[in-house]
């Protein structure tokens, strides 16, 4: 073998880091693979953020029969929890039991913490290094070390200080605490706060709780194990545990799939008492479809919650300073309490809001506070801080982690987390991730995401070995791909709206960037699977003289249009191709009415022009703005390839651009194809343009400042249109707005190979539509093919928005280039993981949001520059 090439031995296959739910799991995954693995664990016994996190009323906040593994058949029954959710000891009892069932303790190493990791390119392997001195040499590195597990660094002033007693939730003595009969402070109001604060409070003499930002708390209703739940686990356990692995959140649950706004206020409140009655971190957000994506639909719950607060808490201002109302509820994570609010009702027990006023330093005796231009002194016996984790990242950083050309996992993260699928990090080959940032994490059942992790790195090396290769790492495209995808799904959520450990914060000086994947366990695992049968998508393998690469990235159109197609992908819903011209009309139409309605508008008006063969009268729809008028115009034109619509059709569109644009819409119909074949939607279009020209005034509008905007085949007819009245005498028109227009005949594009098939809009539906309007031979007549004119100089201005995942969008590129080419002034957007469709999908579709604006400021522009000419 060649020198350079050599593979050498290793200490071990696999070096794990934590012996948590997920590095015990791990531990038994590479054994059952054939896998030598060692789990290097810093606590003396295992169980992780359960060994640690000691502090009174620890639980969990997923029920247990949940929260465990799915891995051994036999746990399930071997096993049995003792109450809905589980206490500390418990869960702990539980991974002992496990631990001991597998014999895994054999292979982990205890008291040893990890402090370094290197990974020689050279040799390809890991070289780990321990507090204990020693260097181990892996071929895989895992950190399994938890999202919740370094603890957030004291940020108060003078906390060393303190002359009683300190502790930290996340620290917390194994010998226990009493606080009877003391004076105790509690710092912080997050889940660990939560939950030891009514049991602090049932010892302690008196108790005071710092509170800087209040949280949301449901009530646990704990108690025995459900008899519900536990019958639907053991009346068929692989279906319940299948159905767990495939839910947005890693437990079975009911998806709503209507809005909090879409039903009476009595409806809403039901189902909201409902969710607070039924005791689980997951129900009440999931109440509604958009309750973490709707400002409006989410208040209605947050407001709920508060009226909760204000009927247990007796004194009004405690009551009113525990009610959140400075981010979305469910932005932060939702707590689960037993008694916490109760708690502020005892008279021993008091509440300091730090909003008003601040701490200003822990001293000797105690905590004092900015109060007013004085100060206010609190003595305390002890302090417990319960002031969170740097969470995600702070526990993988913590590492000393060199990757390829010693570049520091620190560094590379400096800016946030850089991952593929949150398993693994480019520059950093064999190193993998247990619930790392960027995949769903926190956001689910952890035991569920733990698992598929497990299984999918441990599928990896079994995959690599199989084929004669060692080295995994994902590719910069991929990777960048992936982040891009992870921040698109917040940017549509409310979630980067809440100072959160979520986005990273609660920790001074930590990038803000949203930490989990927030698209769903379900949609999550579906992806990993994909990567996988795409050969690996993303990822190089490596042997010692070969590579395999499939580069790509796994998720490219936009969250919510994904989500768009998966619903029409289970819906099944026939192409218009399949169908009859009239049937597709009544389809369309009927579909339209599913839509969200647009925003309101200053004025509708439905009216009728003459059609440019004299005889048909075009119906119009015409939408003036709420402000005071006259408006300039714009003639708007339809999309639905010559053959479907109408002047109603795009409503929603057309009134977010009446509103956005501050112009009178009139969106006019054209005759349709194949009734009214070629030129007919050309000819109607440019007739009713020169109708809305003449009557102008009449409909509101400033004689002269006229522009024509269409979506599709309509912004086909809108940029024919703008070239007639060029050539043919007027009107004149300070600017055209085309949305996807189709401008050429030609097929034979990228985008059409590219995007024919799976995005609504299809190379057969185009063929389709083009076969009914017009006949092959008058195709390149500049009247339905714009692109083909003689000459495009002197044409309005023009916005032109092309988007990515549309076949169209090529020729509307070309649109675009080539109007610029003629000394046409073109502002052309590509629009990054759009279809045809989604732009025009308002109320429905957020991400189309900031292209209507520019379409809307776009027109604005054309007709300011009228004016001033
Ligand atoms: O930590 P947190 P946690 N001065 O970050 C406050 C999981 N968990 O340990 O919000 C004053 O939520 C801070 O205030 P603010 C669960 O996922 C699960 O409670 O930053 N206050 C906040 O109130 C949970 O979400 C369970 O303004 C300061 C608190 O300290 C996650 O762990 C149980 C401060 C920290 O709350 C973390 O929960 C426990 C300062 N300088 C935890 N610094 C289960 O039930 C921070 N705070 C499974």
């Amino acid at each position: 073998m060649n020198e350079q090439n050599r593979t050498p031995d290793v200490d071990l296959d696999v070096i794990v880091v934590g012996a948590g739910f997920a590095g015990l799991y791990l531990v038994h995954s590479c054994r059952q693979a054939g896998l030598s693995v060692r789990a290097f664990e810093t606590g003396d016994g295992v169980g992780g953020t359960w060994y640690w996190n000691r502090y009174p009323g620890a639980r969990c906040d997923v029920q247990s029969i949940d929260y465990q593994y799915s891995w051994d058949p036999e746990l399930e029954h071997e096993w049995e929890w003792s109450e809905r959710y589980a206490t500390q000891p418990e869960i702990l009892r539980y991974l002992n039991f496990v631990a001991d069932k597998h014999d895994l303790r054999r292979d982990v190493q205890f008291s040893t913490r990890v402090e370094g990791a290197v990974w020689d390119d050279a040799e390809r392997l890991w070289r780990i290094t321990t507090d204990d001195g020693v260097e181990t040499t892996c071929r895989y590195y895992v950190m399994a070390s938890g999202c919740l597990s370094s603890m957030k660094d004291l940020d108060i002033a003078g906390a060393e200080r303190f002359d009683g007693e300190t502790y930290y939730t996340g620290r917390w003595p194994h010998e226990g605490v009493d606080f009877t009969g003391k004076r105790v402070a509690v710092i912080g109001t997050g889940s660990s706060a939560i939950q030891s604060i009514p049991i602090i409070a049932s010892q302690a003499s008196e108790l005071t709780v710092f509170q800087r930002t209040p949280n949301f708390s449901l009530p646990a209703r704990n108690g025995p194990v459900d008899d519900a739940k536990r019958s639907a686990v053991e009346s068929d356990r692989d279906a319940y545990r299948h159905s767990a692995r495939w839910s947005s959140v890693g437990v079975p649950l009911e998806q709503a799939t209507d809005s909090a706004l879409a039903v009476s206020d009595e409806a809403r409140l039901a189902r909201y008492e409902q969710a607070w009655q039924d005791g689980t971190i997951f129900s009440l957000t999931s109440a509604y479809n958009d309750l973490l994506l709707n400002p409006a639909s989410n208040e209605t719950a947050a407001e709920f919650v508060r009226s909760k607060i204000r009927s247990i808490v007796q004194d009004p201002a405690t009551a009113e300073a525990l009610c959140p109302t400075s981010y979305p509820i469910g932005t932060k994570r939702l707590c689960l309490d037993t008694n916490y609010y109760e708690t502020f009702n005892e008279a021993h027990v008091r509440l300091v809001d730090l909003r008003s006023t601040p701490i200003s330093e822990i001293t000797e005796s105690g905590i004092d506070v900015v109060d007013g231009d004085g100060a206010t002194s609190y003595e305390f016996d002890a302090i417990v801080f319960a002031t969170g984790f740097d969470a995600m990242t702070g526990a993988i950083v913590a590492v000393d982690i060199a990757g390829r050309d010693g570049a520091q996992l620190r560094d590379v993260w400096a800016d946030g987390p850089q991952t593929y699928l949150g398993l693994m990090s480019h520059g950093f080959p064999n190193l993998f991730m247990v619930t790392g940032p960027q995949s769903p994490s926190v956001m689910s059942n952890m035991a569920v995401s733990i698992e598929q992790h497990v299984d999918w790195i441990t599928a990896a090396i079994e995959h690599l070995r199989a084929n004669g290769l060692d080295t995994i790492e994902p590719t910069q495209l991929a990777q960048d791909g992936w982040v891009t995808h992870t921040n698109d799904f917040a940017d549509i959520t409310l979630f980067p709206q809440a100072n959160s450990w979520y986005m990273g914060a609660n920790v001074p000086g930590k990038p803000r960037v949203v930490l989990p994947y927030l698209g769903g366990v379900d949609r999550y695992r579906g992806i990993c699977d994909q990567v996988v049968e795409r050969d690996h998508l993303g990822f190089e393998l490596r042997g010692a003289d070969r590579s395999v690469v499939n580069d790509g990235v796994v998720c490219r159109v936009q969250p919510d249009v994904m989500i768009l197609l998966e619903m029409m992908a289970e819906m099944g819903l026939p192409s218009f191709d399949t169908m009859s011209p009239v049937e597709a009309r009544a389809f369309s139409e009927a579909m339209s009415a599913a839509n969200p309605p647009g925003p309101e508008v200053g004025d509708v008006v439905d009216g009728t022009l003459p059609a440019a063969d004299g005889v048909t009268e075009l119906a119009y729809r015409l939408y003036r703005p709420a402000t005071p008028g006259p408006h300039p115009v714009t003639v708007y034109f339809h999309g639905g390839g010559w053959v479907i619509g109408n002047a109603t059709s795009d409503d929603a569109l057309c009134r977010d651009l009446c509103n956005q644009s501050d112009s009178v819409i009139v969106s006019v119909d054209y005759r349709h194809a194949p009734e009214a074949r070629f030129p007919a939607a050309a000819d109607d279009g440019f007739a009713a343009t020169r109708w809305v020209a003449e009557h102008a005034e009449a409909l509101g509008g400033r004689p002269g400042e006229l522009a024509v905007a269409g979506w599709s085949a309509g912004a086909n007819v809108a940029a024919v249109v703008a070239q007639r009245a060029r050539d043919e005498g007027g009107p004149s028109l300070c600017g055209q707005v085309l949305l996807s227009p189709v401008t050429d005949c030609d097929f034979d594009r990228e985008s059409y190979r590219e995007n024919g098939d799976g995005y609504i809009l299809t190379k057969a539906l185009m063929t389709w539509f083009w076969d009914h309007y017009v006949d092959v031979e008058d195709r390149s007549d500049p009247r339905v093919s714009p692109l083909r004119a003689e000459s495009l100089v002197g044409l309005p201005p023009a916005m032109i928005v092309t988007c990515e995942f549309d076949p169209l969008r090529d020729e509307g590129n070309a649109y675009a280039e080539a109007l610029a080419d003629a000394g046409v002034s073109v502002r052309h957007v590509v629009a990054r993981g759009q279809i045809h469709t989604s732009i025009v999908a308002v109320g429905a579709l957020l991400t189309g949001a900031p292209y209507r604006a520019e379409m809307a400021e776009a027109l604005r522009g054309f007709f300011a520059a009228t004016v001033t000419a």
